[in-house]
C-alpha cells in the first residue's frame, strides 16, 4: 500500500524524519512530497528540498522523494495512494489538521489520513523553529541532521551577511 506524506519540509527536520521513518514501516512504500506553492517565498526552493531530503532518507529503500502542485487529493489519486500520513504535535495542529483532513475527504472520499503523533523529543519542533533559532545564530545541529544545519547557516549568511 501506498501512502503520501506532503508538507513543505522548509526545511526537513529530525520531527520530520521520525515521521518518515515510523511511515516507511507502517505502509509498503512513502512518497514524501514537497509542495510547489507559488504564494509563499521559502528558504529553499523545491529542488535545494528534494534534494535535501533525498540525502537525509539514503538509508530508507521504500521512500521516494517528490514534488507537487495543486490539490493533495489529486496528486494523491494520480500516484493512486491510499493514504495520506500528517504529524500532529499538538492541540494547536490537531484543529487546523482535522479540519484539511475533512477537507481532503469530501474532495476525495477514498483517500484516508493517517495522524502520526509526534515522539516527545520533537513536539516542540518545527522548521520556522529551526529558522527563527538560526537567524539569531542559536544552536540547531540537535533540531535537524548536520548538512540541513550547514545549509540553514549559509543561506542565513547568504540574507544576513
Ligand atoms: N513532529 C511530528 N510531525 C511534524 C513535526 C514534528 N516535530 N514537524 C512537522 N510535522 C508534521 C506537520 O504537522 C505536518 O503534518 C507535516 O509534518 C508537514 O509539515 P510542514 O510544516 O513541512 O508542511 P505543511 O503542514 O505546511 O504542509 C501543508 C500542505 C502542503 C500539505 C497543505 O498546505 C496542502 O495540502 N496544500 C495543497 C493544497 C491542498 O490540497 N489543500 C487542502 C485542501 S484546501
Amino acid at each position: 500500500m501506498l501512502a503520501i506524506y506532503p508538507g513543505s519540509f522548509d526545511p526537513i527536520t529530525l520531527g520530520h524524519l521520525d515521521i518518515i521513518e515510523r511511515g516507511c514501516q507502517l505502509f509498503d512504500r512513502l512518497v514524501v512530497a514537497v509542495l510547489r506553492n507559488p504564494n509563499k517565498t521559502p528558504m529553499f526552493t523545491v529542488q535545494e528540498r528534494l534534494e535535501q531530503i533525498r540525502l537525509t532518507t539514503r538509508h530508507l529503500p521504500n521512500l521516494e522523494v517528490d514534488s507537487f502542485d495543486g490539490l493533495t487529493v489529486n496528486y494523491a489519486q494520480m500516484r493512486q495512494a491510499k493514504a495520506l500520513i500528517r504529524g500532529l504535535r499538538a492541540i494547536s495542529d490537531f484543529e487546523a489538521e482535522l479540519q484539511m483532513a475533512h477537507i481532503n475527504k469530501t474532495l476525495s472520499s477514498e483517500i484516508e489520513t493517517v495522524f502520526l503523533a509526534t515522539s516527545n523529543e520533537y513536539s516542540f519542533l518545527s522548521s520556522s523553529v529551526v529558522k527563527e533559532i538560526a537567524k539569531f545564530g542559536g544552536p540547531i545541529d540537535h533540531l535537524v541532521p548536520p548538512h540541513i544545519a550547514r545549509d540553514v547557516y549559509r543561506c542565513q549568511a547568504k540574507t544576513h551577511p
